[in-house]
């Protein structure tokens, strides 16, 4: 089933100009499918600032009305610019001015007061420069920089249309990883660069023509990649990169014929991970749940996109059920090896329904100087810093890879459920 998205006038007016420029939208049928989604957001403490933008931005876009909820992140968020902005990093800041700048809300103002625009400017420049004194990687990463372009496109910021021309070529080494494109990463690139030949095509922003069709160009060959990273079920890329994958695809339905991509099929696919409970760290419900009820971050700036979506909204969030595991006293036996250019390895046994963090740890009891590790505190639970004391570093780019039978996993070491028998392994990587 697709449906046609119901366009405010500006809209009409954008679109009459690019003719064959159709939303093709599809969103979940029943709203109570989502309802996992929403109980992992609401019972988020999101102390962290990427965390609570994220989750806002959700909110607001898909127009859940929770005030308690609502001030909650803002406050968090308030905190976060007020007290240490310089600290933040490009793609954080993106989605903080995101968030408070989604449909026209009072909160929006504190992105003049505290002059956020500016801040980015100087963020996305200093991302820029780092680019040109390493060799071509910036600070953070791709997916952050498509949400400065992004962000700062919305909210009339100052880019130059030259760089991100330069800088977006789909064959641009920052779209992938360890040879493998990322998926959230040409997703955002999409909804980034599809927002500046908007204002090119608006003159809004001005460019010489050749920069409008390298943009075109750019798309049509970000959209192939995404879509050929569809599996056989639907998913595009992993479960956590299809939301964003769809909302890529949302916005470039000019770009792909309309029998190479089942809309539908993508979103039972998503809807059946969420029953799997795949969802269950706020960032990854946060992430997922626009596409879902066929909203886009291109939305952000449309009057009546978000606000227009909640009037039909019933949100009857039950009770989460607390499942209280069995006092279980079987145990598991895993291979955990350590990789850089040797293999250290060790039978680890574990209590039954461990994580792969809870490996580790339990290794490093065993053997302190080959299985010692160190973690930073992200929205998606601990990070691996380090182990055997060797360092990942951004601007080698190298990071300590999690794999299971020699395949990485698509989960953090927090999350992922460890079985008996399996072959872990942390990888000294490069990216
Ligand atoms: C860039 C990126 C990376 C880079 C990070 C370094 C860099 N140069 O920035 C690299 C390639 C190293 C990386 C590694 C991994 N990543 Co990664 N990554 C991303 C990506 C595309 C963007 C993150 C970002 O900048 N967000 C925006 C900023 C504003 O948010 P932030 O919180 O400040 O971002 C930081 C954290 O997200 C952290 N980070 C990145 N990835 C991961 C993964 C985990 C599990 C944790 C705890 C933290 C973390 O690094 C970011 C920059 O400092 C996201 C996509 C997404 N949808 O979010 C995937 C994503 C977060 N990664 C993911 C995964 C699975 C991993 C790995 C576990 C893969 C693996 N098999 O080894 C490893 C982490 C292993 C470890 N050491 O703990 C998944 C997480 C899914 C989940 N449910 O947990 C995502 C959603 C991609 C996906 N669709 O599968 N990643
Ligand atoms: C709103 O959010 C708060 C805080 O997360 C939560 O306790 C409350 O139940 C939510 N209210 C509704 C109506 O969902
Ligand atoms: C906008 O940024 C460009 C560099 O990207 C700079 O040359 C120009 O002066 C800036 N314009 C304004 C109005 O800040
Ligand atoms: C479009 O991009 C492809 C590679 O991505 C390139 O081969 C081709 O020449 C480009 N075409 C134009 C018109 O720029
Ligand atoms: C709305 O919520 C009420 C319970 O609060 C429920 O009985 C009703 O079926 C819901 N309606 C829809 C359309 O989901
Ligand atoms: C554990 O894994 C390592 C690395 O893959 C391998 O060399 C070793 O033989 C494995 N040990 C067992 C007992 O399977
Ligand atoms: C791995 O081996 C290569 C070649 O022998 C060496 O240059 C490199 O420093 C080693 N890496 C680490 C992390 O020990
Ligand atoms: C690992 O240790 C467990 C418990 O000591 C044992 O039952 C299992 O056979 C061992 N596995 C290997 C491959 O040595
Ligand atoms: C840890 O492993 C190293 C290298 O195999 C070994 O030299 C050391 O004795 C081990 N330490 C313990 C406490 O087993």
């Amino acid at each position: 089933m697709r449906q046609s998205h119901q366009l405010p006038l500006v809209g009409l007016l954008l679109f009459s100009l690019i003719p064959s420029q159709l939303c093709e939208i599809c969103e979940v049928g029943d709203k109570n499918d989502i309802n996992p989604l929403l109980n992992t957001m609401m019972n988020s403490k999101c102390t962290e600032v990427t965390s609570a933008a994220n989750v806002l931005l959700s909110l607001k876009l898909v127009g859940i009305q929770n005030q308690t909820l609502r001030k909650e992140m803002i406050k968090q968020i308030k905190y976060n610019v007020k007290r240490r902005v310089s600290d933040l990093s490009s793609g954080q800041l993106a989605l903080i001015i995101l968030a408070l700048g989604a449909c026209r809300s009072p909160e929006e103002t504190l992105i003049y007061h505290y002059h956020l625009i500016d801040h980015l400017e100087n963020k996305f420049q200093a991302e820029i420069k780092n680019m040109e004194t390493h060799s071509g990687n910036p600070l953070t990463n791709y997916y952050q920089l498509s949400l400065d372009v992004l962000a700062l496109c919305l909210f009339d910021g100052n880019y130059s249309t030259a760089e991100v021309v330069k800088r977006f070529n789909p064959e641009n080494k920052n779209y992938y990883f360890g040879g493998q494109f990322s998926v959230d990463t040409g997703a955002m690139a999409v909804l980034a660069l599809t927002c500046v030949k908007r204002s090119l095509i608006n003159g809004q922003v001005k460019a010489d023509g050749g920069d409008l069709m390298k943009i075109s160009n750019y798309t049509k060959s970000l959209v192939e990649k995404i879509l050929s990273k569809k599996k056989r079920n639907g998913l595009i890329g992993n479960p956590y990169s299809t939301g964003e994958a769809m909302q890529a695809l949302f916005v470039s339905s000019d770009y792909y014929d309309e029998n190479e991509w089942n809309c539908q099929e993508t979103l039972n696919a998503a809807l059946m991970e969420i029953c799997r409970g795949a969802f269950n760290v706020p960032i990854a419900a946060a992430q997922v749940l626009p596409a879902l009820l066929g909203k886009t971050y291109l939305d952000v700036n449309k009057d009546s996109s978000c606000v227009s979506g909640s009037g039909n909204f019933n949100i009857s969030i039950p009770e989460p059920i607390i499942v209280t595991p069995p006092e279980s006293q079987s145990h598991i036996s895993v291979n955990y090896s350590v990789r850089i250019n040797e293999t250290y390895s060790a039978n680890v046994t574990v209590p039954d329904g461990s994580v792969f963090l809870d490996v580790m740890e339990k290794a490093q009891k065993i053997n302190y100087t080959i299985f010692c590790f160190t973690t930073e505190e992200t929205p998606w639970g601990p990070y691996i810093t380090s182990v055997q004391g060797l360092p990942a570093s951004k601007n080698d780019r190298t990071y300590w890879e999690l794999l299971s039978g020699g395949k990485p996993l698509d989960q953090g070491a927090v999350s992922y459920v460890v079985h008996n028998g399996e072959n872990l392994e942390v990888r000294w990587s490069k990216y």
